[in-house]
């Protein structure tokens, strides 16, 4: 038997463990440690810890989380007297023990209310449910929750304001009423106004000029949430950058909130994330449900890699880049405009694997190091 030097054994023994463990923290959240959070949205299911596989995934690869749905008010504020806080509870609790930075959705939004709130028809009883819900919401979890969409989706893609129930009871006062109440209820917390469709130059003005309107009315706004729901030739770069500048010129934080990418036939040409637009589906609307072939999987990547080589050159603007769920199997893409697809718009496949566009976000940071 051959003599086997025991310094040798040991430095390879040592240098085994040491790449082990660099390849065991190679993950999103590891890689992008200093540049931003990296979060995901959360089923009530993973909330829940159910899938342990899942579970796992999550832990490894994000240290920001939202709730995909169990915030919102019709879950939270079921009924004019009673508030549910089981899940969310369970949220905040999860986001804790993991160390995570934990993002409140959401305080105001028309979609997704509560049967008894769509009745609300008077400014008194509306001022009286705003200030009711913000406040119980925002004090229960003061000094947990670190940042609150405040406002949610207030705007029309013109950038004029949405006739939604609180600005038709309200008038656009509504703004700066939720601002100033949830400052008030917690006024260490970060607080967002959060949309889609805000980095195109119309909608993009519309909210600049909120932003601006809350802030001189005596608002505190520390953010903007530009949620991201994308496709794979839209929005530009250029409009994506631009936006970034612009309203972190306005003195605030600029989070990219809700990313996916869909990579899936869109004939009428929609936009964002309006939950009302619903069509009818077809094998043509529907053309990858096994597999995603190479040629879109390529643009995918590259697609991928371009909007995060522009978040790192402006990541001292950016808070935090949250993907809209955690694999493609959960995605509401699925089943949005049309229901019963196969997307395949989130950098982890539907058996959790992560994909070439995964790879391509990790790459971006290893050749610069
Ligand atoms: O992903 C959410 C989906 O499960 C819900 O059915 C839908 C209902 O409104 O809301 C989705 O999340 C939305 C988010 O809360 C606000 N921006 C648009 C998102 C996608 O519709």
């Amino acid at each position: 038997m051959k003599f086997i030097n025991p310094c040798l054994l040991a430095v390879t023994a040592v240098l085994f463990v040491n790449c082990s463990a660099k390849k065991g923290v190679t993950s999103l959240k590891d890689v992008y440690k200093k540049d931003f959070y990296i979060g995901t949205a959360l089923s009530a299911d993973q909330i829940e810890e159910k899938d342990a596989k899942v579970d796992s995934l999550i832990k490894k690869e994000f240290n920001a989380i939202t709730a995909e749905n169990i915030m919102k008010s019709m879950y939270t504020h079921p009924q004019k007297d009673k508030y549910d806080f089981a899940l969310s509870d369970k949220f905040v609790a999860y986001g804790e023990k993991n160390k995570m930075f934990i993002h409140g959705h959401t305080l105001i939004w028309h979609s997704q209310l509560a049967p008894w709130m769509e009745k609300i028809e008077d400014s008194t009883d509306m001022k009286a449910f705003m200030r009711d819900h913000i406040t119980t919401i925002v004090s229960k979890y003061k000094g947990r929750i670190n940042s609150w969409d405040v406002v949610n989706e207030a705007l029309n893609d013109d950038g004029t304001l949405r006739q939604s129930i609180f600005f038709k009871t309200l008038g656009e006062k509504y703004l700066v009423d939720a601002f100033k109440l949830a400052e008030k209820a917690d006024p260490k917390v970060d607080l967002y106004y959060n949309d889609y469709n805000i980095e195109e130059p119309a909608k993009r003005a519309g909210a600049i000029a909120l932003i601006k309107k809350i802030k001189a009315a005596g608002g505190k706004v520390d953010g903007v949430g530009i949620q991201g729901h994308w496709r794979l030739q839209s929005p530009s770069i250029e409009e994506i950058e631009k936006s970034i500048l612009e309203y972190s010129a306005l003195g605030i934080k600029v989070a990219f909130t809700e990313l996916d990418i869909t990579v899936l036939p869109n004939p009428w040409d929609l936009k964002g994330a309006d939950v009302n637009q619903k069509f009818e589906g077809s094998a043509k609307m529907n053309p990858y449900p096994e597999k995603l072939p190479d040629s879109v999987q390529t643009q995918l990547v590259e697609r991928y890699a371009s909007i995060f080589k522009l978040f790192l050159k402006h990541k001292d603007k950016i808070s935090r880049v949250t993907f809209w769920g955690v694999y493609d199997g959960q995605s509401w893409l699925n089943d949005w405009p049309i229901k019963g697809r196969t997307n395949y718009p989130l950098p982890f496949d539907k058996d959790l694997k992560h994909k070439q566009a995964y790879d391509s976000i990790l790459k971006l940071k290893k050749t610069k190091e």
